[in-house]
């Protein structure tokens, strides 16, 4: 069906009757009921099943990767923080790939310092209006609106997306902040994968295996390689950090949890088909609608799976339970049905017995929350009121969720 004929499904009742993969049953049909099992088998059987069905193959670090500067600025955000900036280059050459990570830490905070690590949608720049921060020269959708001509930020792109990313309050409760531009590791447009990191591992014009990566992946990759760097860092404390995003950098957060268990932490806000949502519920975006909108997101076989989501070998469910142990957190936004809010929950629901199996709380509740009701075990979950945003309403659930397992600066 063409695009312009489609309409997304918002009618519950006409969500189609599901079967979901068992989480707990290993592929010869035998059930998980040690977490020795879990841990040994079945999750790497999973992660094979994401990477081959869903997201591609994740590649390892590159060699010759460099931290190629660094700088160090005290007493910024009127002495509230101390700001660094590192730009890392993947390879010798000077038009080797480059990613600018902006790091922010609380003046006060006792060393090293707990946080996030984050993608950002618009440059480093855009999430603080400090003078200070280096405007990314990667390329950038155009938005005049927001200081972005001809897909090069200006001046006045600094700060431009304040409203998702309260610097100040994360600092004030003790977090650090780490964010880099997602276009610094792979522009967001299908250009046949030949710009951003992917050179660096695929030939340009070589065919795609089914399972060869996409964009998700490298952005995935790129926190990983932004952690390497963190982890050098005497300020940081990398062992307590969470990696977190928005949409379709909400999908990469949790890719980047299920391949790399340095993150100590995982939250999704409002990620949505192909991060926390049910693919099989079919209530808003689909597998067809965002491999159509979006070819170079995921691994070319996903595509197969448009519109027979119910032959998927994984669910959205198992992605959340590749993350147990560790804390992960769920957001949906009420009004952001284009994410199936619902769909998002149930995830964090059905990923439940695995936290269990590994001796956790997981999930402390059967039914949906009611708006506004945060919910914290060791998978966490609320509905916000609103759309498809991030707000401080969903940062301060973060941070207190953090805080609850010793990820916050008072334990540390
Ligand atoms: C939408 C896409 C969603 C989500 C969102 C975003 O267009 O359909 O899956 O990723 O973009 O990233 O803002």
């Amino acid at each position: 069906m063409a695009d312009k004929d489609w309409k997304p499904n918002y009618d519950e009742s006409r969500v189609p009757e599901y079967t979901l993969p068992e989480a707990l049953a290993l592929a010869d049909g035998t059930r998980v009921t040690a977490a020795g099992t879990w841990l040994d088998r079945r999750r790497p059987q999973l992660m094979a099943l994401f990477q081959e069905h869903v997201y591609g193959r994740m590649h390892g670090p590159v060699p010759g990767m460099r931290i190629e500067w660094m700088s160090a600025h005290h007493d910024v955000l009127g002495g509230l923080a101390l700001r660094k900036e590192l730009c890392v280059r993947f390879g010798e050459g000077a038009d080797a790939p480059s990613m600018l990570v902006l790091v922010y830490l609380p003046a006060a905070a006792r060393r090293p310092v707990p946080g996030f690590l984050t993608l950002n949608f618009r440059g480093n720049h855009s999430i603080c209006a400090d003078p200070g921060i280096t405007l990314t020269r990667s390329w950038l959708p155009r938005d005049p609106d927001h200081g972005i001509v001809d897909h090069r930020a200006t001046e006045a792109a600094r700060g431009s997306r304040v409203d998702r990313w309260p610097v100040e309050r994360i600092l004030r409760r003790g977090f650090m902040l780490a964010t880099v531009y997602y276009g610094d590791l792979d522009p967001d447009f299908d250009d046949g994968f030949r710009n951003g990191v992917h050179p660096l591992f695929d030939a340009p014009d070589a065919p795609r295996p089914p399972d060869a990566w996409g964009a998700i992946g490298a952005w995935a990759w790129g926190l990983s390689r932004a952690l390497d760097c963190l982890e050098k860092d005497a300020d940081v404390d990398a062992s307590r950090l969470a990696v977190m995003g928005h949409s379709r950098l909400g999908k990469t957060a949790l890719w980047a949890g299920a391949c790399d268990p340095r993150f100590a932490a995982v939250i999704s806000n409002n990620s949505g088909c192909g991060g926390a949502a049910l693919s099989r519920r079919c209530y808003g975006e689909t597998v067809g609608r965002i491999t159509r909108s979006f070819p170079h997101w995921f691994c070319p076989r996903f595509r197969e799976y448009a519109e027979r989501e119910s032959e998927l070998p994984v669910d959205q469910h198992e992605l959340i339970a590749l993350m147990a142990p560790r804390p992960v957190y769920v957001a949906s936004a009420a009004e952001d049905r284009w994410a199936d809010p619902r769909g998002e929950f149930l995830s964090a629901l059905h990923a439940d017995p695995v936290y269990r199996l590994l001796g956790t709380e997981g999930l402390p509740t059967r039914d949906w929350p009611p708006v506004d009701h945060p919910v914290h075990g060791r998978i966490g979950y609320h509905v916000r009121t609103g759309g498809h945003d991030v707000k401080p309403y969903d940062w301060d659930q973060y941070m207190t969720f953090l805080e609850k397992h010793g990820l916050g600066p008072a334990a540390g």
